[in-house]
């Protein structure tokens, strides 16, 4: 609750004050980029830039076409890097939703090594896939689709809440997120169950294969040598992350994407449970009614936000970039039903969130629905922000002219 220090403060003046305030929340334009190339774009999942000093763009499509994007972003001359069109990826239309090619990430090691990690959907038995790659020797620009090598096959009850985030940490291991496996209310009970994989984050270093297992378990992820809980779990209670980021601290970023009412951001930390499905948002989750164990514990996300603000959350990063001044050190974040764009700064010594500012808002047509929907927030070679809109375009964040 606020405590009001100034209770002699006249109407005008604490509507002034209040304008004043409204006023500083910085506002943003996004204009379209890539134009030419976006015109055949479907479905853009991540913009990704390999760690090789080529300062390359890779747009991931979810119906599996993976380009390299023009250094002149007024051609249309992408290269295709990697095509998985003919994989069968989705077990039908209404699956294309959620399955598919789901992301993408360059081994720290890239520029020597060629090797970088893509998640995809597979059919019968229903699963994601997580895999390594080499880059083809001939062509900097094109996969070697026969150097494939599966790390990890991970089951999928249902078509949705697939996740399919990858990123490497600062530490150098890779990190998977994985949704809860689907359907709604948690059915399978996967995201509080330590010997799934689904509902979680996963780290794993991928570059040592170790027995039967394609990667090496780093010895110090928090469930090693546990009965009965999987080692490559790094945090778990999650539903559909949709957007993972480290910042340059090391903070690592998620958005949890909710059911019925709340969206969550929440602060990735080694062993912690996020709370799905006893929980949704900072809340209980109504429609799980049996308790949640003896010593159940977990952690808050640090903001949430109700249906009535939008229906999915799409993670961003946490800006360092230029030309926007006032974003400055906030996260990024949006909406993806309703087109909304955030900025949140966040107090981590404190524990609290110092602003969150509504900076863009997209038209919307006679149903609510946002007309440009973020599908994600991703990081240029200036650290500028690119948000990718689910309908096809690539669209550059600039301050409000
Ligand atoms: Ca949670």
């Amino acid at each position: 609750m606020h405590t009001v220090k100034a209770p002699f403060l006249t109407l005008a003046a604490s509507l002034a004050f209040l304008t004043a305030a409204a006023a500083e929340a910085p506002k943003i334009q996004l204009t379209p980029a890539f134009e030419k190339v976006a015109m055949t774009v479907e479905r853009p999942i991540s913009v990704v830039i390999p760690p090789d000093g080529s300062n390359r763009l890779f747009l991931v499509q979810q119906r599996g076409k993976i380009l390299v994007l023009p250094k002149d972003e007024s051609s249309g001359d992408a290269k295709v890097f990697l095509d998985f069109t003919d994989r069968k990826m989705e077990a039908n239309e209404q699956a294309k939703f959620e399955e598919g090619l789901l992301g993408l990430a360059f081994a720290p090691d890239f520029a020597k090594s060629g090797k970088f990690y893509v998640c995809y959907s597979q059919q019968d038995l229903k699963r994601s896939v997580y895999s390594e790659f080499t880059v083809s020797k001939d062509d900097p620009n094109k996969a070697d689709i026969k150097s494939e090598r599966i790390l990890l096959e991970v089951p999928q009850p249902f078509w949705n809440h697939n996740s399919g985030n990858l990123l490497f940490g600062p530490d150098g291991y890779l990190y998977l997120a994985l949704g809860d496996g689907g359907k709604r209310d948690d059915v399978t009970r996967t995201a509080q169950n330590l010997f799934m994989l689904n509902g979680k984050v996963l780290r794993i270093d991928p570059s040592k294969p170790s027995g039967s297992r394609g990667y090496t378990v780093p010895q110090d992820n928090p469930f090693v040598g546990k009965d009965g809980m999987r080692d490559e779990i790094w945090a778990y209670g999650l539903r559909n992350p949709w957007g993972i980021a480290f910042d340059e601290d090391g903070t690592f970023w998620l958005a949890d994407v909710g059911q019925d009412v709340w969206e969550e951001i929440d602060l990735i930390e080694k062993g912690g449970n996020y709370g799905w499905s006893f929980r949704e948002g900072a809340r209980p989750f109504p429609l799980r009614t049996d308790a949640p164990p003896t010593g159940f514990t977990y952690i808050e996300p640090i903001h949430e936000y109700p249906h009535s603000d939008g229906i999915s959350i799409t993670g961003g990063f946490v800006y360092r970039g230029e030309k926007v001044p006032a974003l400055k050190g906030a996260y990024i974040y949006g909406d993806w039903g309703f087109g909304r764009i955030w900025a949140l700064k966040y107090d981590k010594k404190a524990k609290k969130v110092i602003s969150n500012d509504l900076i863009y808002e997209a038209a919307r047509d006679t149903k609510g629905k946002g007309l440009m929907k973020p599908n994600a927030f991703c990081e240029d070679q200036n650290k500028e922000i690119l948000v990718l809109d689910w309908g096809g375009k690539i669209l550059r964040v600039e301050a409000a002219k």
